[in-house]
């Protein structure tokens, strides 16, 4: 059975590149994924088919209405198959949402429903936050011009956590965040590049040189780029990793 992703956007064209290609469109054609969407546009009920209207109260942008919005959730939610209701997530894209991580991605790898609500302009009127009481999540602090690419983002990411999709089961589990750490520098052929070399230890063929190397660069670059990521504990899965080493003695 795949995981179902149900999206709801004025702009599902957006979607057509990131759902044609690559990794993702192989995991579409191998039924692993079905993505679907509904547009609040077409539960619009006037002749100029307005989804959109100016906030009360007066300032900048547009507002979307609760009427589409809430007639297109409730066509998605009519559909619901024989998906259970603990495996549905239903997320409500918002840069006031809870941070997207990859410690979220692997929960929502989990589900077998995932119901994507985009925004645009400049968000949703209020009675839609209050009303459908989906999960709210945002990609993190910069601002964009609605949740077509977040959705997107939380597509690609789930997606590749599904079992079979990257062929090799295991390349999921060295994913840098995974460990909390950044990745270790990685070379291929050939040896030498525009007078540019190829670390010594890794031709070496000593697996145990090689394995400890990569730990001690990826532990550097972190430190050195990412210090935050040694800290934090709440985004990563496994905390347990030697502390004293990470942080530098
Ligand atoms: C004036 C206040 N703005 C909030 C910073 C309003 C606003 C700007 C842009 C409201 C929505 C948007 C469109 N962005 C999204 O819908 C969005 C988003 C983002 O902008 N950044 C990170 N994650 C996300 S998830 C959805």
């Amino acid at each position: 059975m795949p995981l179902i992703f149900d999206i709801i956007t004025i702009f599902p064209e957006m979607f057509a590149g990131v759902l044609s290609e690559s990794i993702i469109a192989r995991a579409i054609k191998a039924g692993k994924i079905e993505v679907r969407f509904t547009n609040p546009r077409d539960f619009t009920k006037d002749r100029h088919k307005k989804v959109d209207d100016k906030p009360y109260g007066g300032g900048p942008g547009m507002v979307f209405m609760p009427e589409p919005i809430f007639l297109a959730v409730e066509q998605v939610e009519r559909q619901a198959t024989i998906a259970a209701a603990e495996k549905t997530r239903r997320i409500l894209l918002t840069p006031q949402g809870q941070p997207l991580t990859q410690k979220v991605l692997r929960q929502l790898s989990q589900a077998e429903w995932i119901i994507l609500l985009c925004g645009h302009y400049e968000g949703f009127d209020e009675r839609v936050i209050q009303g459908l009481q989906f999960e709210e999540i945002s990609i993190g602090d910069y601002v964009l011009t609605g949740g077509e690419i977040p959705a997107m983002v939380i597509i690609d990411g789930v997606t590749r956590l599904l079992p079979g999709v990257l062929g090799n089961d295991s390349s999921n589990r060295g994913d840098s965040f995974e460990e909390g750490l950044l990745e270790f520098p990685q070379y291929t052929r050939p040896p030498e590049f525009r007078g540019m070399k190829v670390p010594e230890v890794l031709l070496s063929g000593n697996h145990q040189e090689i394995a400890r190397w990569r730990e001690e660069e990826a532990i550097r670059r972190t430190r050195k780029r990412r210090a935050d990521l040694l800290e934090k504990e709440g985004s990563r899965e496994k905390p347990e990793r030697n502390r004293s080493k990470l942080l530098g003695r």
